[in-house]
Formats: structure tokens, sequence, C-alpha cells
């Protein structure tokens, strides 16, 4: 693919820089970002040749040929509606990616909820089968980076909403589209403009492709490729023996997918894929404090993935919740706050936000300082037989760099608790 000649990259994070180390020397580079930058940042750019601008992004970005936005830069951002405005080609990191890279097939997955353990899963069954998968996306490494790594491997990518937003040919063969619920309304403004950017993942697939799909996503659209619902997926003879419930479903989506794109394979062994499964900062438990368990769920970034770990938990819980919200979508978790929750401990800037809500749904709860604070509340309030569960339903970047961060936060400060429990009434 011939690059246009004018790039504009806008934002200097994980994707700014892997974009700026890609394509400086192949086309005229300008960087964007909104921040002051660090003197590392300058050096980097400097290093490179490519001149930039910092505090804001200016009617400078709209003399490129492309703009390329970084997935956190919404799209109403002034620079952004005027380039919409003149027909400046805007695409996502995701996009120019696809372009540039020769990989043997495209598996993508999306969803609001799950989507970094199916991705996951899906590269590890293709490792188990020896076909060196490339894994990259939204889980945390950009595409762009592994262009040159991929050429001839598959490439499992996990996608959002904010990447997919910016494609305009993007195809994979196999399109894992998990879930569909209200989140990032505070990025795309609405619920449809959400789901609009997230159907991106199947608009340019074709008979050939195949399109794995969690029964409410077939209950909104019908996709032009072969389908595959999730629900409805054998999984190999021998996996579900002690799968927790709400492991089943990733599971299924990832065989699905694995399988369909490399169909002559015998499934590998579960406990291959144990690891994966019982993974970090999702219902990961942390440990007991005098019999009440501890869970850290820090990836439930948004309500639909709050009440799939209430659902998964038996018992009576404290919910820890908060942190940056979306701006909607949290409905769905009244039900099951009244039914399960003990209480809530309230963190991060959201905390008036869900005052609010909570006083109107009749669900008691208490305001958190830092995570030990939080912690200790949680710990007050529950009674045998009760689980404190962290599921913020709220995205990390009010107090922390992400989940992981969130939750190492919340598990350092269990152990401060733990040794000071004794004394805790
Ligand atoms: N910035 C601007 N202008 C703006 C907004 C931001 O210049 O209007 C700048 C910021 O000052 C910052 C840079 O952009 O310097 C940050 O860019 P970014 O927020 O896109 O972050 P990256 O480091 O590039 O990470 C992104 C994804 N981040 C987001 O989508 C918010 C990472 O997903 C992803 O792993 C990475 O690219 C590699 O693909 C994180 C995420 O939270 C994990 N994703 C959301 C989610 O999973 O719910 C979608």
């Amino acid at each position: 693919m011939n690059l246009p000649k004018r790039i504009a990259v806008l934002g200097l994070g994980r994707t700014g820089r892997a974009l700026v180390d890609v394509l400086h020397g192949k086309a005229e580079l300008f960087l964007s970002e909104a921040r002051t930058l660090s003197p590392a940042d300058r050096e980097f750019l400097e290093k490179r040749g490519v001149p930039f601008e910092e505090g804001g992004h200016t009617a400078k970005v709209l003399a490129a040929d492309l703009i390329v936005p970084s997935p956190g830069v919404p799209p109403h951002v002034p620079v952004l509606q005027e380039a919409l405005r003149r027909k400046i080609p805007i695409w996502s990191e995701i996009e120019l990616a696809f372009r540039l890279a020769e990989p043997k097939k495209i598996i993508a997955v999306t969803g609001t909820n799950g989507k970094s353990t199916t991705t996951e899963l899906i590269g590890a069954i293709l490792r188990e089968w020896g076909l060196a998968p490339v894994v990259a996306g939204n889980i945390g490494r950009p595409a762009v980076s592994t262009i040159e790594e991929v050429r001839g491997k598959p490439w499992v990518l996990e996608v959002s909403s904010f990447q997919l937003l910016w494609t305009e040919s993007f195809r994979p063969d196999v399109a894992v589209w998990l879930n569909f619920a209200p989140d990032h309304l505070d990025y795309h403004g609405h619920l449809a403009a959400y789901f609009a950017a997230k159907a991106k993942i199947l608009r340019h697939q074709g008979e050939g492709d195949m399109a794995v799909v969690g029964c409410e996503v077939l209950a909104l659209l019908s996709p032009r490729a072969r389908t595959q619902v999730i629900e409805e997926v054998a999984l190999p003879k021998g996996w579900k023996e002690g799968l927790p419930s709400h492991l089943q479903f990733d599971l299924q989506a990832a065989w699905a997918a694995a399988s369909s794109a490399f169909p002559r394979f015998e499934p590998p062994s579960l406990e291959r894929l144990w690891p994966i499964l019982h993974g970090p900062h999702r219902l990961e438990k942390v440990g007991e404090i005098r019999g009440i368990p501890f869970i850290d769920d820090s990836k439930g970034t948004n309500a639909h993935a709050t009440c799939a770990a209430l659902r998964a938990i038996p018992g009576p819980v404290v919910l820890i919740l908060g942190g940056r919200h979306k701006r909607g979508g949290y409905e769905a978790l009244a039900p099951l706050l009244r039914e399960k929750v003990r209480a809530c401990v309230l963190i991060g800037e959201s905390q008036a936000f869900f005052a609010q809500l909570l006083s109107s749904w009749g669900v008691a709860f208490v305001y958190g300082g830092d995570p030990l604070d939080a912690l200790r509340k949680a710990y007050e309030l529950a009674q045998p037989g009760d689980t404190v569960l962290l599921s913020p339903a709220c995205a990390s970047f009010d107090q922390f760099r992400d989940y992981a961060h969130r939750g190492d936060a919340f598990k350092d400060a269990f152990y401060l608790l733990k040794k000071e429990a004794p004394s805790v009434p």
C-alpha cells in the first residue's frame, strides 16, 4: 500500500509511539498531543525528526492527507469534526495496520465484556497448535507495531469500539462479537453510535468469512458472513467439567473462532488454558480475612461486567464501586444490587453520581477513600457469609494507570488490611 504523504498522529501514548516508530521516514509525520509533553516524549520525537505540537490539537493537523487519532481521542474533539467536514481521511491505527500487514489470517474480537480473555484464549489455542499467532490490539500492544512480525502468521486482535470507529475496510477472516451493553457513552455520545462503531467489525465481511456472535448481538443485526452463535457452540469433550459457568461463554467463543479459522486441529487440553481462564483481575480471589473472601474484578469496567461478576458470586456481596463512569448504562445494575448487595463502598471521582443512583434504588452505600480505606470500610460492613468484591463498573483512569494498576493497588491494600485485621472491629 502507498502511504499518504503527510500523516498527522493525535496522541502520544502507546498507540502514538508505535505509529511514530513505524511511520517515521516513510511519510511526513506530524504529532499533535493534548497534554504537555515530558522531556522523554520530546526526545523520542526529536530523535526521529518528527515535528510536533503539545497542549492541544490545532489547525496544523488539518494540513495532513491522513489523520490517525489514538483510540482515546474522542470523535467530538473539534479538530476531528473539522477534518470530517473537510473530508480529510481519518483512520484508526487498526485500519492502518490492516492495510499494511500481510498476516495469514485475522481473528478479531470485540464486545462489551470478556474480550481480553477471549483474545488470549484464542492466542493460546493457536499457540498450542504450533501456529505462532501474534496477539495484539486493545489488549495492550498496538497492532501497528506487529506488522513485520505477523507476516504469514495468524493475527489475533482485540479491537475496541474506539479502534473500530475509524475503520473503513478492516475485514477480519473471523470476527468475534461477544456481547453488547451500554458503555463508553461519554466517548461515543449515545448508544447507537457505540453500536455502530462496534458493528464495523462485521461490516466488510463476506460469505467466505466467519462471524462468531453472542445471542444478544444476533438479536440486533444479521451478519453477512457465515455465523456461529456463541451460546450454541459445543465445547470439546472434557472441557466443561469443573468449569465455572462465567468462563464458559468466553471459552465457547474462543473455541468457535479458533476452530473455524483452523478446522483440522485437535483441541488442546483445557489445563493448558487454565492460566488464562484464571488470570488476574477478573473474579480473582485475593484471599480471606476471618472467613470473608476478597475478590478482585478490577477488569469490571462497565455495568455489564459488574453484573456478570455479581451473578458469579453465590452469597451477599459488599461491592466496591466507582471510578470514571461512562455517563450511562447503569440501570442494568439496579435489580442485582437490590438482590445481592449488602452495601456499596463508593470510590473515585464518580462518588456523587453513584450516591444519587443508589439512593434512588434504595441501595445502602458509604464513601471510601484510598484503596485501604475502601477495603477497611467494606470489611467492616461485611457479615459472615458475605464476599467483598471490587468490580467498579467504571474505568480506572481517574486514579490509576489502568485496571491492572487499580487491581494491584487493591491487592496491596488487602495485604495491609490483613495485617491490621485483628484490630479491625
Ligand atoms: N490524547 C490527546 N487528545 C485527546 C485525548 C488523548 O492527545 O483528545 C492523548 C493523551 O494525552 C495521551 C494519549 O492521547 O498522551 C493516550 O492515547 P490513548 O488514550 O489512546 O492510549 P494508548 O496508550 O494509545 O492506549 C490505547 C488504548 N487506550 C484507550 O483506548 C483509552 C489501550 O486500551 C490499548 O491497549 C492501546 O491503545 C493499544 O492498542 C486501553 C483501554 O482502556 C486498555 N481501552 C478501552 C477498554 O478496553 O475499555 C477501550
